[in-house]
């Protein structure tokens, strides 16, 4: 693990925020600096999954990295050109990790989509309103990292073709530690890793 990763994995918001400033000016790649973050993260939740961290401990994490975000996310830029596509993009109902979503948002932002943002604990309906009032939309990006949420995305997929809108649009969903067979179980289309993939499947589905 990195500088990055083993600050945040060990909380130390201060080091971490001036080791990031200094790579920044060095000119490290901000992607690279979000990547160690989330291996920072990973490394978190394995100290709550084992009794050393506390739910305190998760938003302390996601407090610093959100002040990581708002240091980093302003040099992703944003080209002026014109927007390639239209991506309704939320955390599923039940789960209110944003951390994940907010980076993908940023960087399909960056790559000029143009992104309609639901937030976090979306509602089904929601995602189905959001289809219906932006018909241009022709991805939908869920993010998930509760197990215990899985239903809630193959709702909102099930919810999306009720409406009669399933043939109109593609679905990619994310968060923590999905694959295949969540893809599969929930109806969707294709499974991204990190913000990247995010980028790179909306791309291909344009
Ligand atoms: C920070 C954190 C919190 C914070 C969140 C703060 C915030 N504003 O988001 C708080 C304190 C709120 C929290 C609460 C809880 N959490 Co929590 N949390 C985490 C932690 C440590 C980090 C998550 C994170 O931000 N990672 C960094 C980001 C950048 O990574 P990411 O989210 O995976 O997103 C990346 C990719 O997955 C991908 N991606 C994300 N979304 C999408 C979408 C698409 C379409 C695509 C293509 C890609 C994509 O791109 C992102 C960027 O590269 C994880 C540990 C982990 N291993 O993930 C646990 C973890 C997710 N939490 C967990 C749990 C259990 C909880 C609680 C139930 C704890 C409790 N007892 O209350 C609650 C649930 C609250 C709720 N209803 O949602 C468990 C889930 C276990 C499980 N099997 O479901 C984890 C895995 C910890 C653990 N190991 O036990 N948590």
């Amino acid at each position: 693990m990195g500088a990055i990763a083993q600050m945040l994995a060990r909380l130390e918001d201060e080091n971490l925020l001036a080791e990031v400033r200094k790579q920044l000016d060095e000119g490290v790649d901000p992607l690279a600096i979000f990547k160690e973050c989330q291996e920072g993260m990973v490394e978190v939740g394995d100290k709550f999954s084992s009794g050393e961290y506390f739910v305190s401990d998760l938003m302390m994490a996601g407090s610093i990295f959100k002040q990581v975000n708002e240091m980093v996310t302003p040099l992703l830029g944003e080209e002026k050109a014109e927007k390639v596509g239209k991506v309704v993009m939320g955390t599923v109902k039940g789960d209110i990790h944003d951390i994940g979503k907010d980076l993908v948002v940023a960087l399909l932002n960056a790559a000029n989509f143009e992104v309609v943002d639901l937030g976090v604990d979306v509602k089904p309906e929601a995602f189905v309103e959001a289809l219906k009032a932006n018909p241009d939309a022709k991805v939908v990006g869920l993010s998930c990292l509760l197990t215990t949420c899985y239903d809630a995305m193959k709702e909102t997929v099930e919810a999306i073709a009720e409406a009669g809108l399933r043939d109109k649009v593609k679905i990619m969903i994310g968060g923590g530690s999905l694959d295949q067979s969540v893809v599969d179980y929930a109806g969707a289309d294709k499974f991204g890793m990190d913000a990247q993939a995010a980028v790179t499947i909306a791309k291909e589905w344009m």
